[in-house]
């Protein structure tokens, strides 16, 4: 038994139905998360000062991890950082406009929330082959950017706010090859109560963060 463990999705494989479908969600979860919780413990075997840390602080303080391990450090970290972020900020019942203090913070970066769904979506459909799009805290300011692969915003002092998972496995099995139908799909199983959580905890001075 490893060191970092899969969490819990805070609701069924079938909740995010008709968006998200219920194989793809279970599969995503005990398969495709499961393998980066169990790589990373593996790369970590025996490093208990590393592996103390809560991921996202392993990927926070990416430069101490050892040349050797960075490699699966940043695939399976990011995989598994990355994923524990993505379950919870989906939900049931959710997506539409933003809410919140979020609502603002877009309308402040990007103008108003249509131009800024059209930029977030155009960004993550245009990624070529895997990764992430993400809005994250950087500097104190709100941006998007994309990530190849699992490679975590973390990892250059950038707070993830909320990021989707354009990796293929994440929708292939309902969308086959149309991406941008599962972005569409996306915004409306978005989770703003948790994505207004997050940008508090992103808007605090680095080191103060739980
Ligand atoms: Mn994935």
């Amino acid at each position: 038994m490893g060191k970092y463990t899969l969490p819990q999705l805070p609701y069924d494989y079938a909740a995010l139905e008709p968006h998200i479908d219920a194989r793809t969600m279970e599969i995503h979860h005990t398969k495709h998360h499961q393998t980066y919780v169990d790589k990373l413990n593996a790369a970590l075997e025996g490093k208990d000062d590393l592996s103390s840390q809560s991921v996202d602080d392993l990927l926070r303080n990416f430069s101490k991890v050892p040349q050797e391990i960075q490699t699966p450090v940043r695939n399976h970290g990011g995989g598994h950082s990355n994923h524990s972020m993505f379950w919870t900020i989906m939900a049931a019942s959710a997506g539409g406009p933003a809410t919140g203090d979020i609502a603002d913070a877009i309308k402040d970066a990007f103008g108003d929330f249509e131009a800024f769904k059209e930029k977030f979506s155009t960004a993550a459909a245009n990624l070529f082959g895997s990764g992430w799009a993400w809005v994250v805290v950087s500097n104190g300011k709100l941006e998007l950017l994309t990530t190849p692969n699992q490679n975590s915003p973390l990892e250059k002092g950038q707070a993830p706010v909320f990021g989707l998972d354009v990796w293929e496995h994440a929708y292939y099995l309902k969308y086959q090859n149309k991406r941008p139908d599962y972005i569409a799909a996306w915004w409306n199983v978005i989770n703003w109560d948790e994505v207004n959580r997050r940008l508090q905890t992103a808007r605090q001075p680095a080191g103060t963060r739980t």
